[in-house]
């Protein structure tokens, strides 16, 4: 038996933690969500907040690195002739001056193989590692993460990323509706508007963990060691 100190209950439920049945999902740590000159900065929100999980998420991934345990990483982004881009996601993006498909400081926002879409540095995904490309906010809407999970084995998912409200939240969902055991680890995710973050965390935790638990870097690492 192997729980993590989390709300509203000891994660995973049956405490059957292992590095064969648990990934950890590293959500859109993308230049354009948390670089200078991306979509989020375009949009003119607060980089420091999206930057936030950057430390405590390279901690997590350390720990799991060396203990065998699946990483997986996520990209949004659309293919370059656009054609997986629906018209009224481009429409509101241009409505707040970063237009999807548009050209940035960081070449085509949100565009798969343009600059702004690659991973930033410091959370680089090694050889071997998963990373899916996502043209949404879920992470299993028009992509093979359930097939490659399923293949693998892994039942208890760690979530992290940015941003909270939205990448994150729509991927726990679609998680927890497919009977995976989610937890979100608060100081590895972040949203554009910190009020967001905390109601996002508050929803998980109600109805008995409705959509799984939620805990933070230090008591996850804490649990693995
Ligand atoms: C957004 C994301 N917020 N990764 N994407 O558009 O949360």
């Amino acid at each position: 038996m192997t729980t993590i100190a989390s709300e509203p209950y000891p994660w995973p439920y049956n405490g059957d933690l292992r590095p064969e049945n648990t990934a950890i999902i590293v959500i859109d740590m993308q230049t354009d969500f948390c670089g200078v000159g991306g979509y989020v900065d375009r949009m003119g929100y607060d980089l420091s907040l999206t930057r936030a999980p950057i430390g405590p998420i390279q901690n997590v991934l350390a720990a799991m690195r060396a203990r065998g345990y699946h990483i997986i990483h996520t990209r949004e982004g659309h293919r370059p002739d656009l054609s997986d881009l629906p018209a009224n996601k481009r429409w509101r993006s241009r409505r707040i001056g970063a237009g999807i498909g548009d050209d940035g400081p960081c070449g085509k926002i949100l565009v798969r193989g343009e600059e702004g879409w690659n991973i930033i540095p410091d959370l680089a995904p090694l050889p071997g590692e998963i990373i899916i490309d996502k043209p949404g906010k879920g992470s299993f809407c028009a992509t093979d993460l359930e097939l490659i999970l399923r293949t693998r084995g892994i039942e208890n998912i760690v979530l992290s990323g940015i941003t909270t409200d939205v990448c994150v939240h729509t991927t726990m969902r679609e998680a927890n509706d497919r009977g995976f055991e989610c937890v979100l680890l608060t100081d590895c995710c972040a949203a554009t508007d910190k009020g967001n973050h905390d109601a996002a965390i508050n929803m998980v935790k109600m109805q008995g963990g409705v959509f799984g638990a939620v805990s933070d870097s230090a008591s996850f690492i804490a649990a693995l060691a």
